[in-house]
């Protein structure tokens, strides 16, 4: 099938949970800014896919498409989310079924042999280890889609939380982060300036 290569960052949902938990304390990894990871990605394009099995792009009824890992939590249910179908089928959306990241057969640690990528959507939804793809009216009912990765006031507490109430996360917003300094660290000022690393390598003096 035609090889589709895309550039994608994945960022898991708690990442910055240190920031949001100074808020209302949330449960989870205590991620700083760097639940995050940028690749090159190269795989089938998930549109190809299901256009191949038959699935017909412009039938309404669709409207998810749900994915299974072959890796299973500790009640015996194996991992699984969903995306919507519009984007799952929207060439311009690039979701891909990768086999290969920055040049060479997927790592185990990143779903070989093959994972879904689903660019500006959360990570949790790129599933890994992908065992079964289905097309289905209704969204995965996972845990981690049902009951988990959604967001919620702070007004509201784990003890009177109703996760039906709030959407599974997708997209997730673009955002920024400092690097250096890291939040509490000690600044050295020189002539009036502080030098601050918003990446791995860019140094801006502010
Ligand atoms: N099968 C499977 N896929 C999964 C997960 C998992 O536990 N099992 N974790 C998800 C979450 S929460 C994130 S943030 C990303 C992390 O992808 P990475 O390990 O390639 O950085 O994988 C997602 N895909
Ligand atoms: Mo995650």
């Amino acid at each position: 099938m035609p090889k589709c290569t895309i550039t994608a960052t994945l960022m898991c949902a708690g990442n910055r949970r240190s920031e949001m938990t100074k808020i209302k304390s949330v449960k989870g990894l205590n991620w700083g800014p760097a639940a995050i990871g940028n690749a090159t990605w190269t795989g089938v394009r998930l549109r190809d896919v299901l256009i191949r099995a038959g699935i017909n792009e412009d039938d309404d009824t669709y409207k998810h498409v749900q994915f299974e890992g072959i890796d299973l939590d500790v009640t015996g249910k194996s991992y699984g989310a969903s995306i919507q179908f519009w984007r799952a089928i929207d060439k311009r959306a690039d979701v891909i079924l990768a086999y290969e990241m920055n040049g060479v057969a997927l790592p185990k640690d990143h779903g070989f042999p093959l994972r879904v990528v689903v660019p500006g959507v959360v990570g949790a939804r790129n599933v890994k280890w992908l065992e079964k793809i289905s097309v289905s009216k209704d969204e995965s009912d996972s845990h981690w889609q049902q009951n988990d990765y959604k967001g919620f006031a702070p007004c509201v507490d784990y003890d009177t939380v109703d996760f039906s109430k709030a959407p599974a996360i997708q997209e997730l917003p673009v955002i920024s982060a400092i690097c250096k300094p890291i939040d509490g660290d000690t600044v050295t000022v020189d002539d009036g300036h502080i030098f601050v690393t918003l990446g791995r390598e860019v140094v801006k003096r502010l």
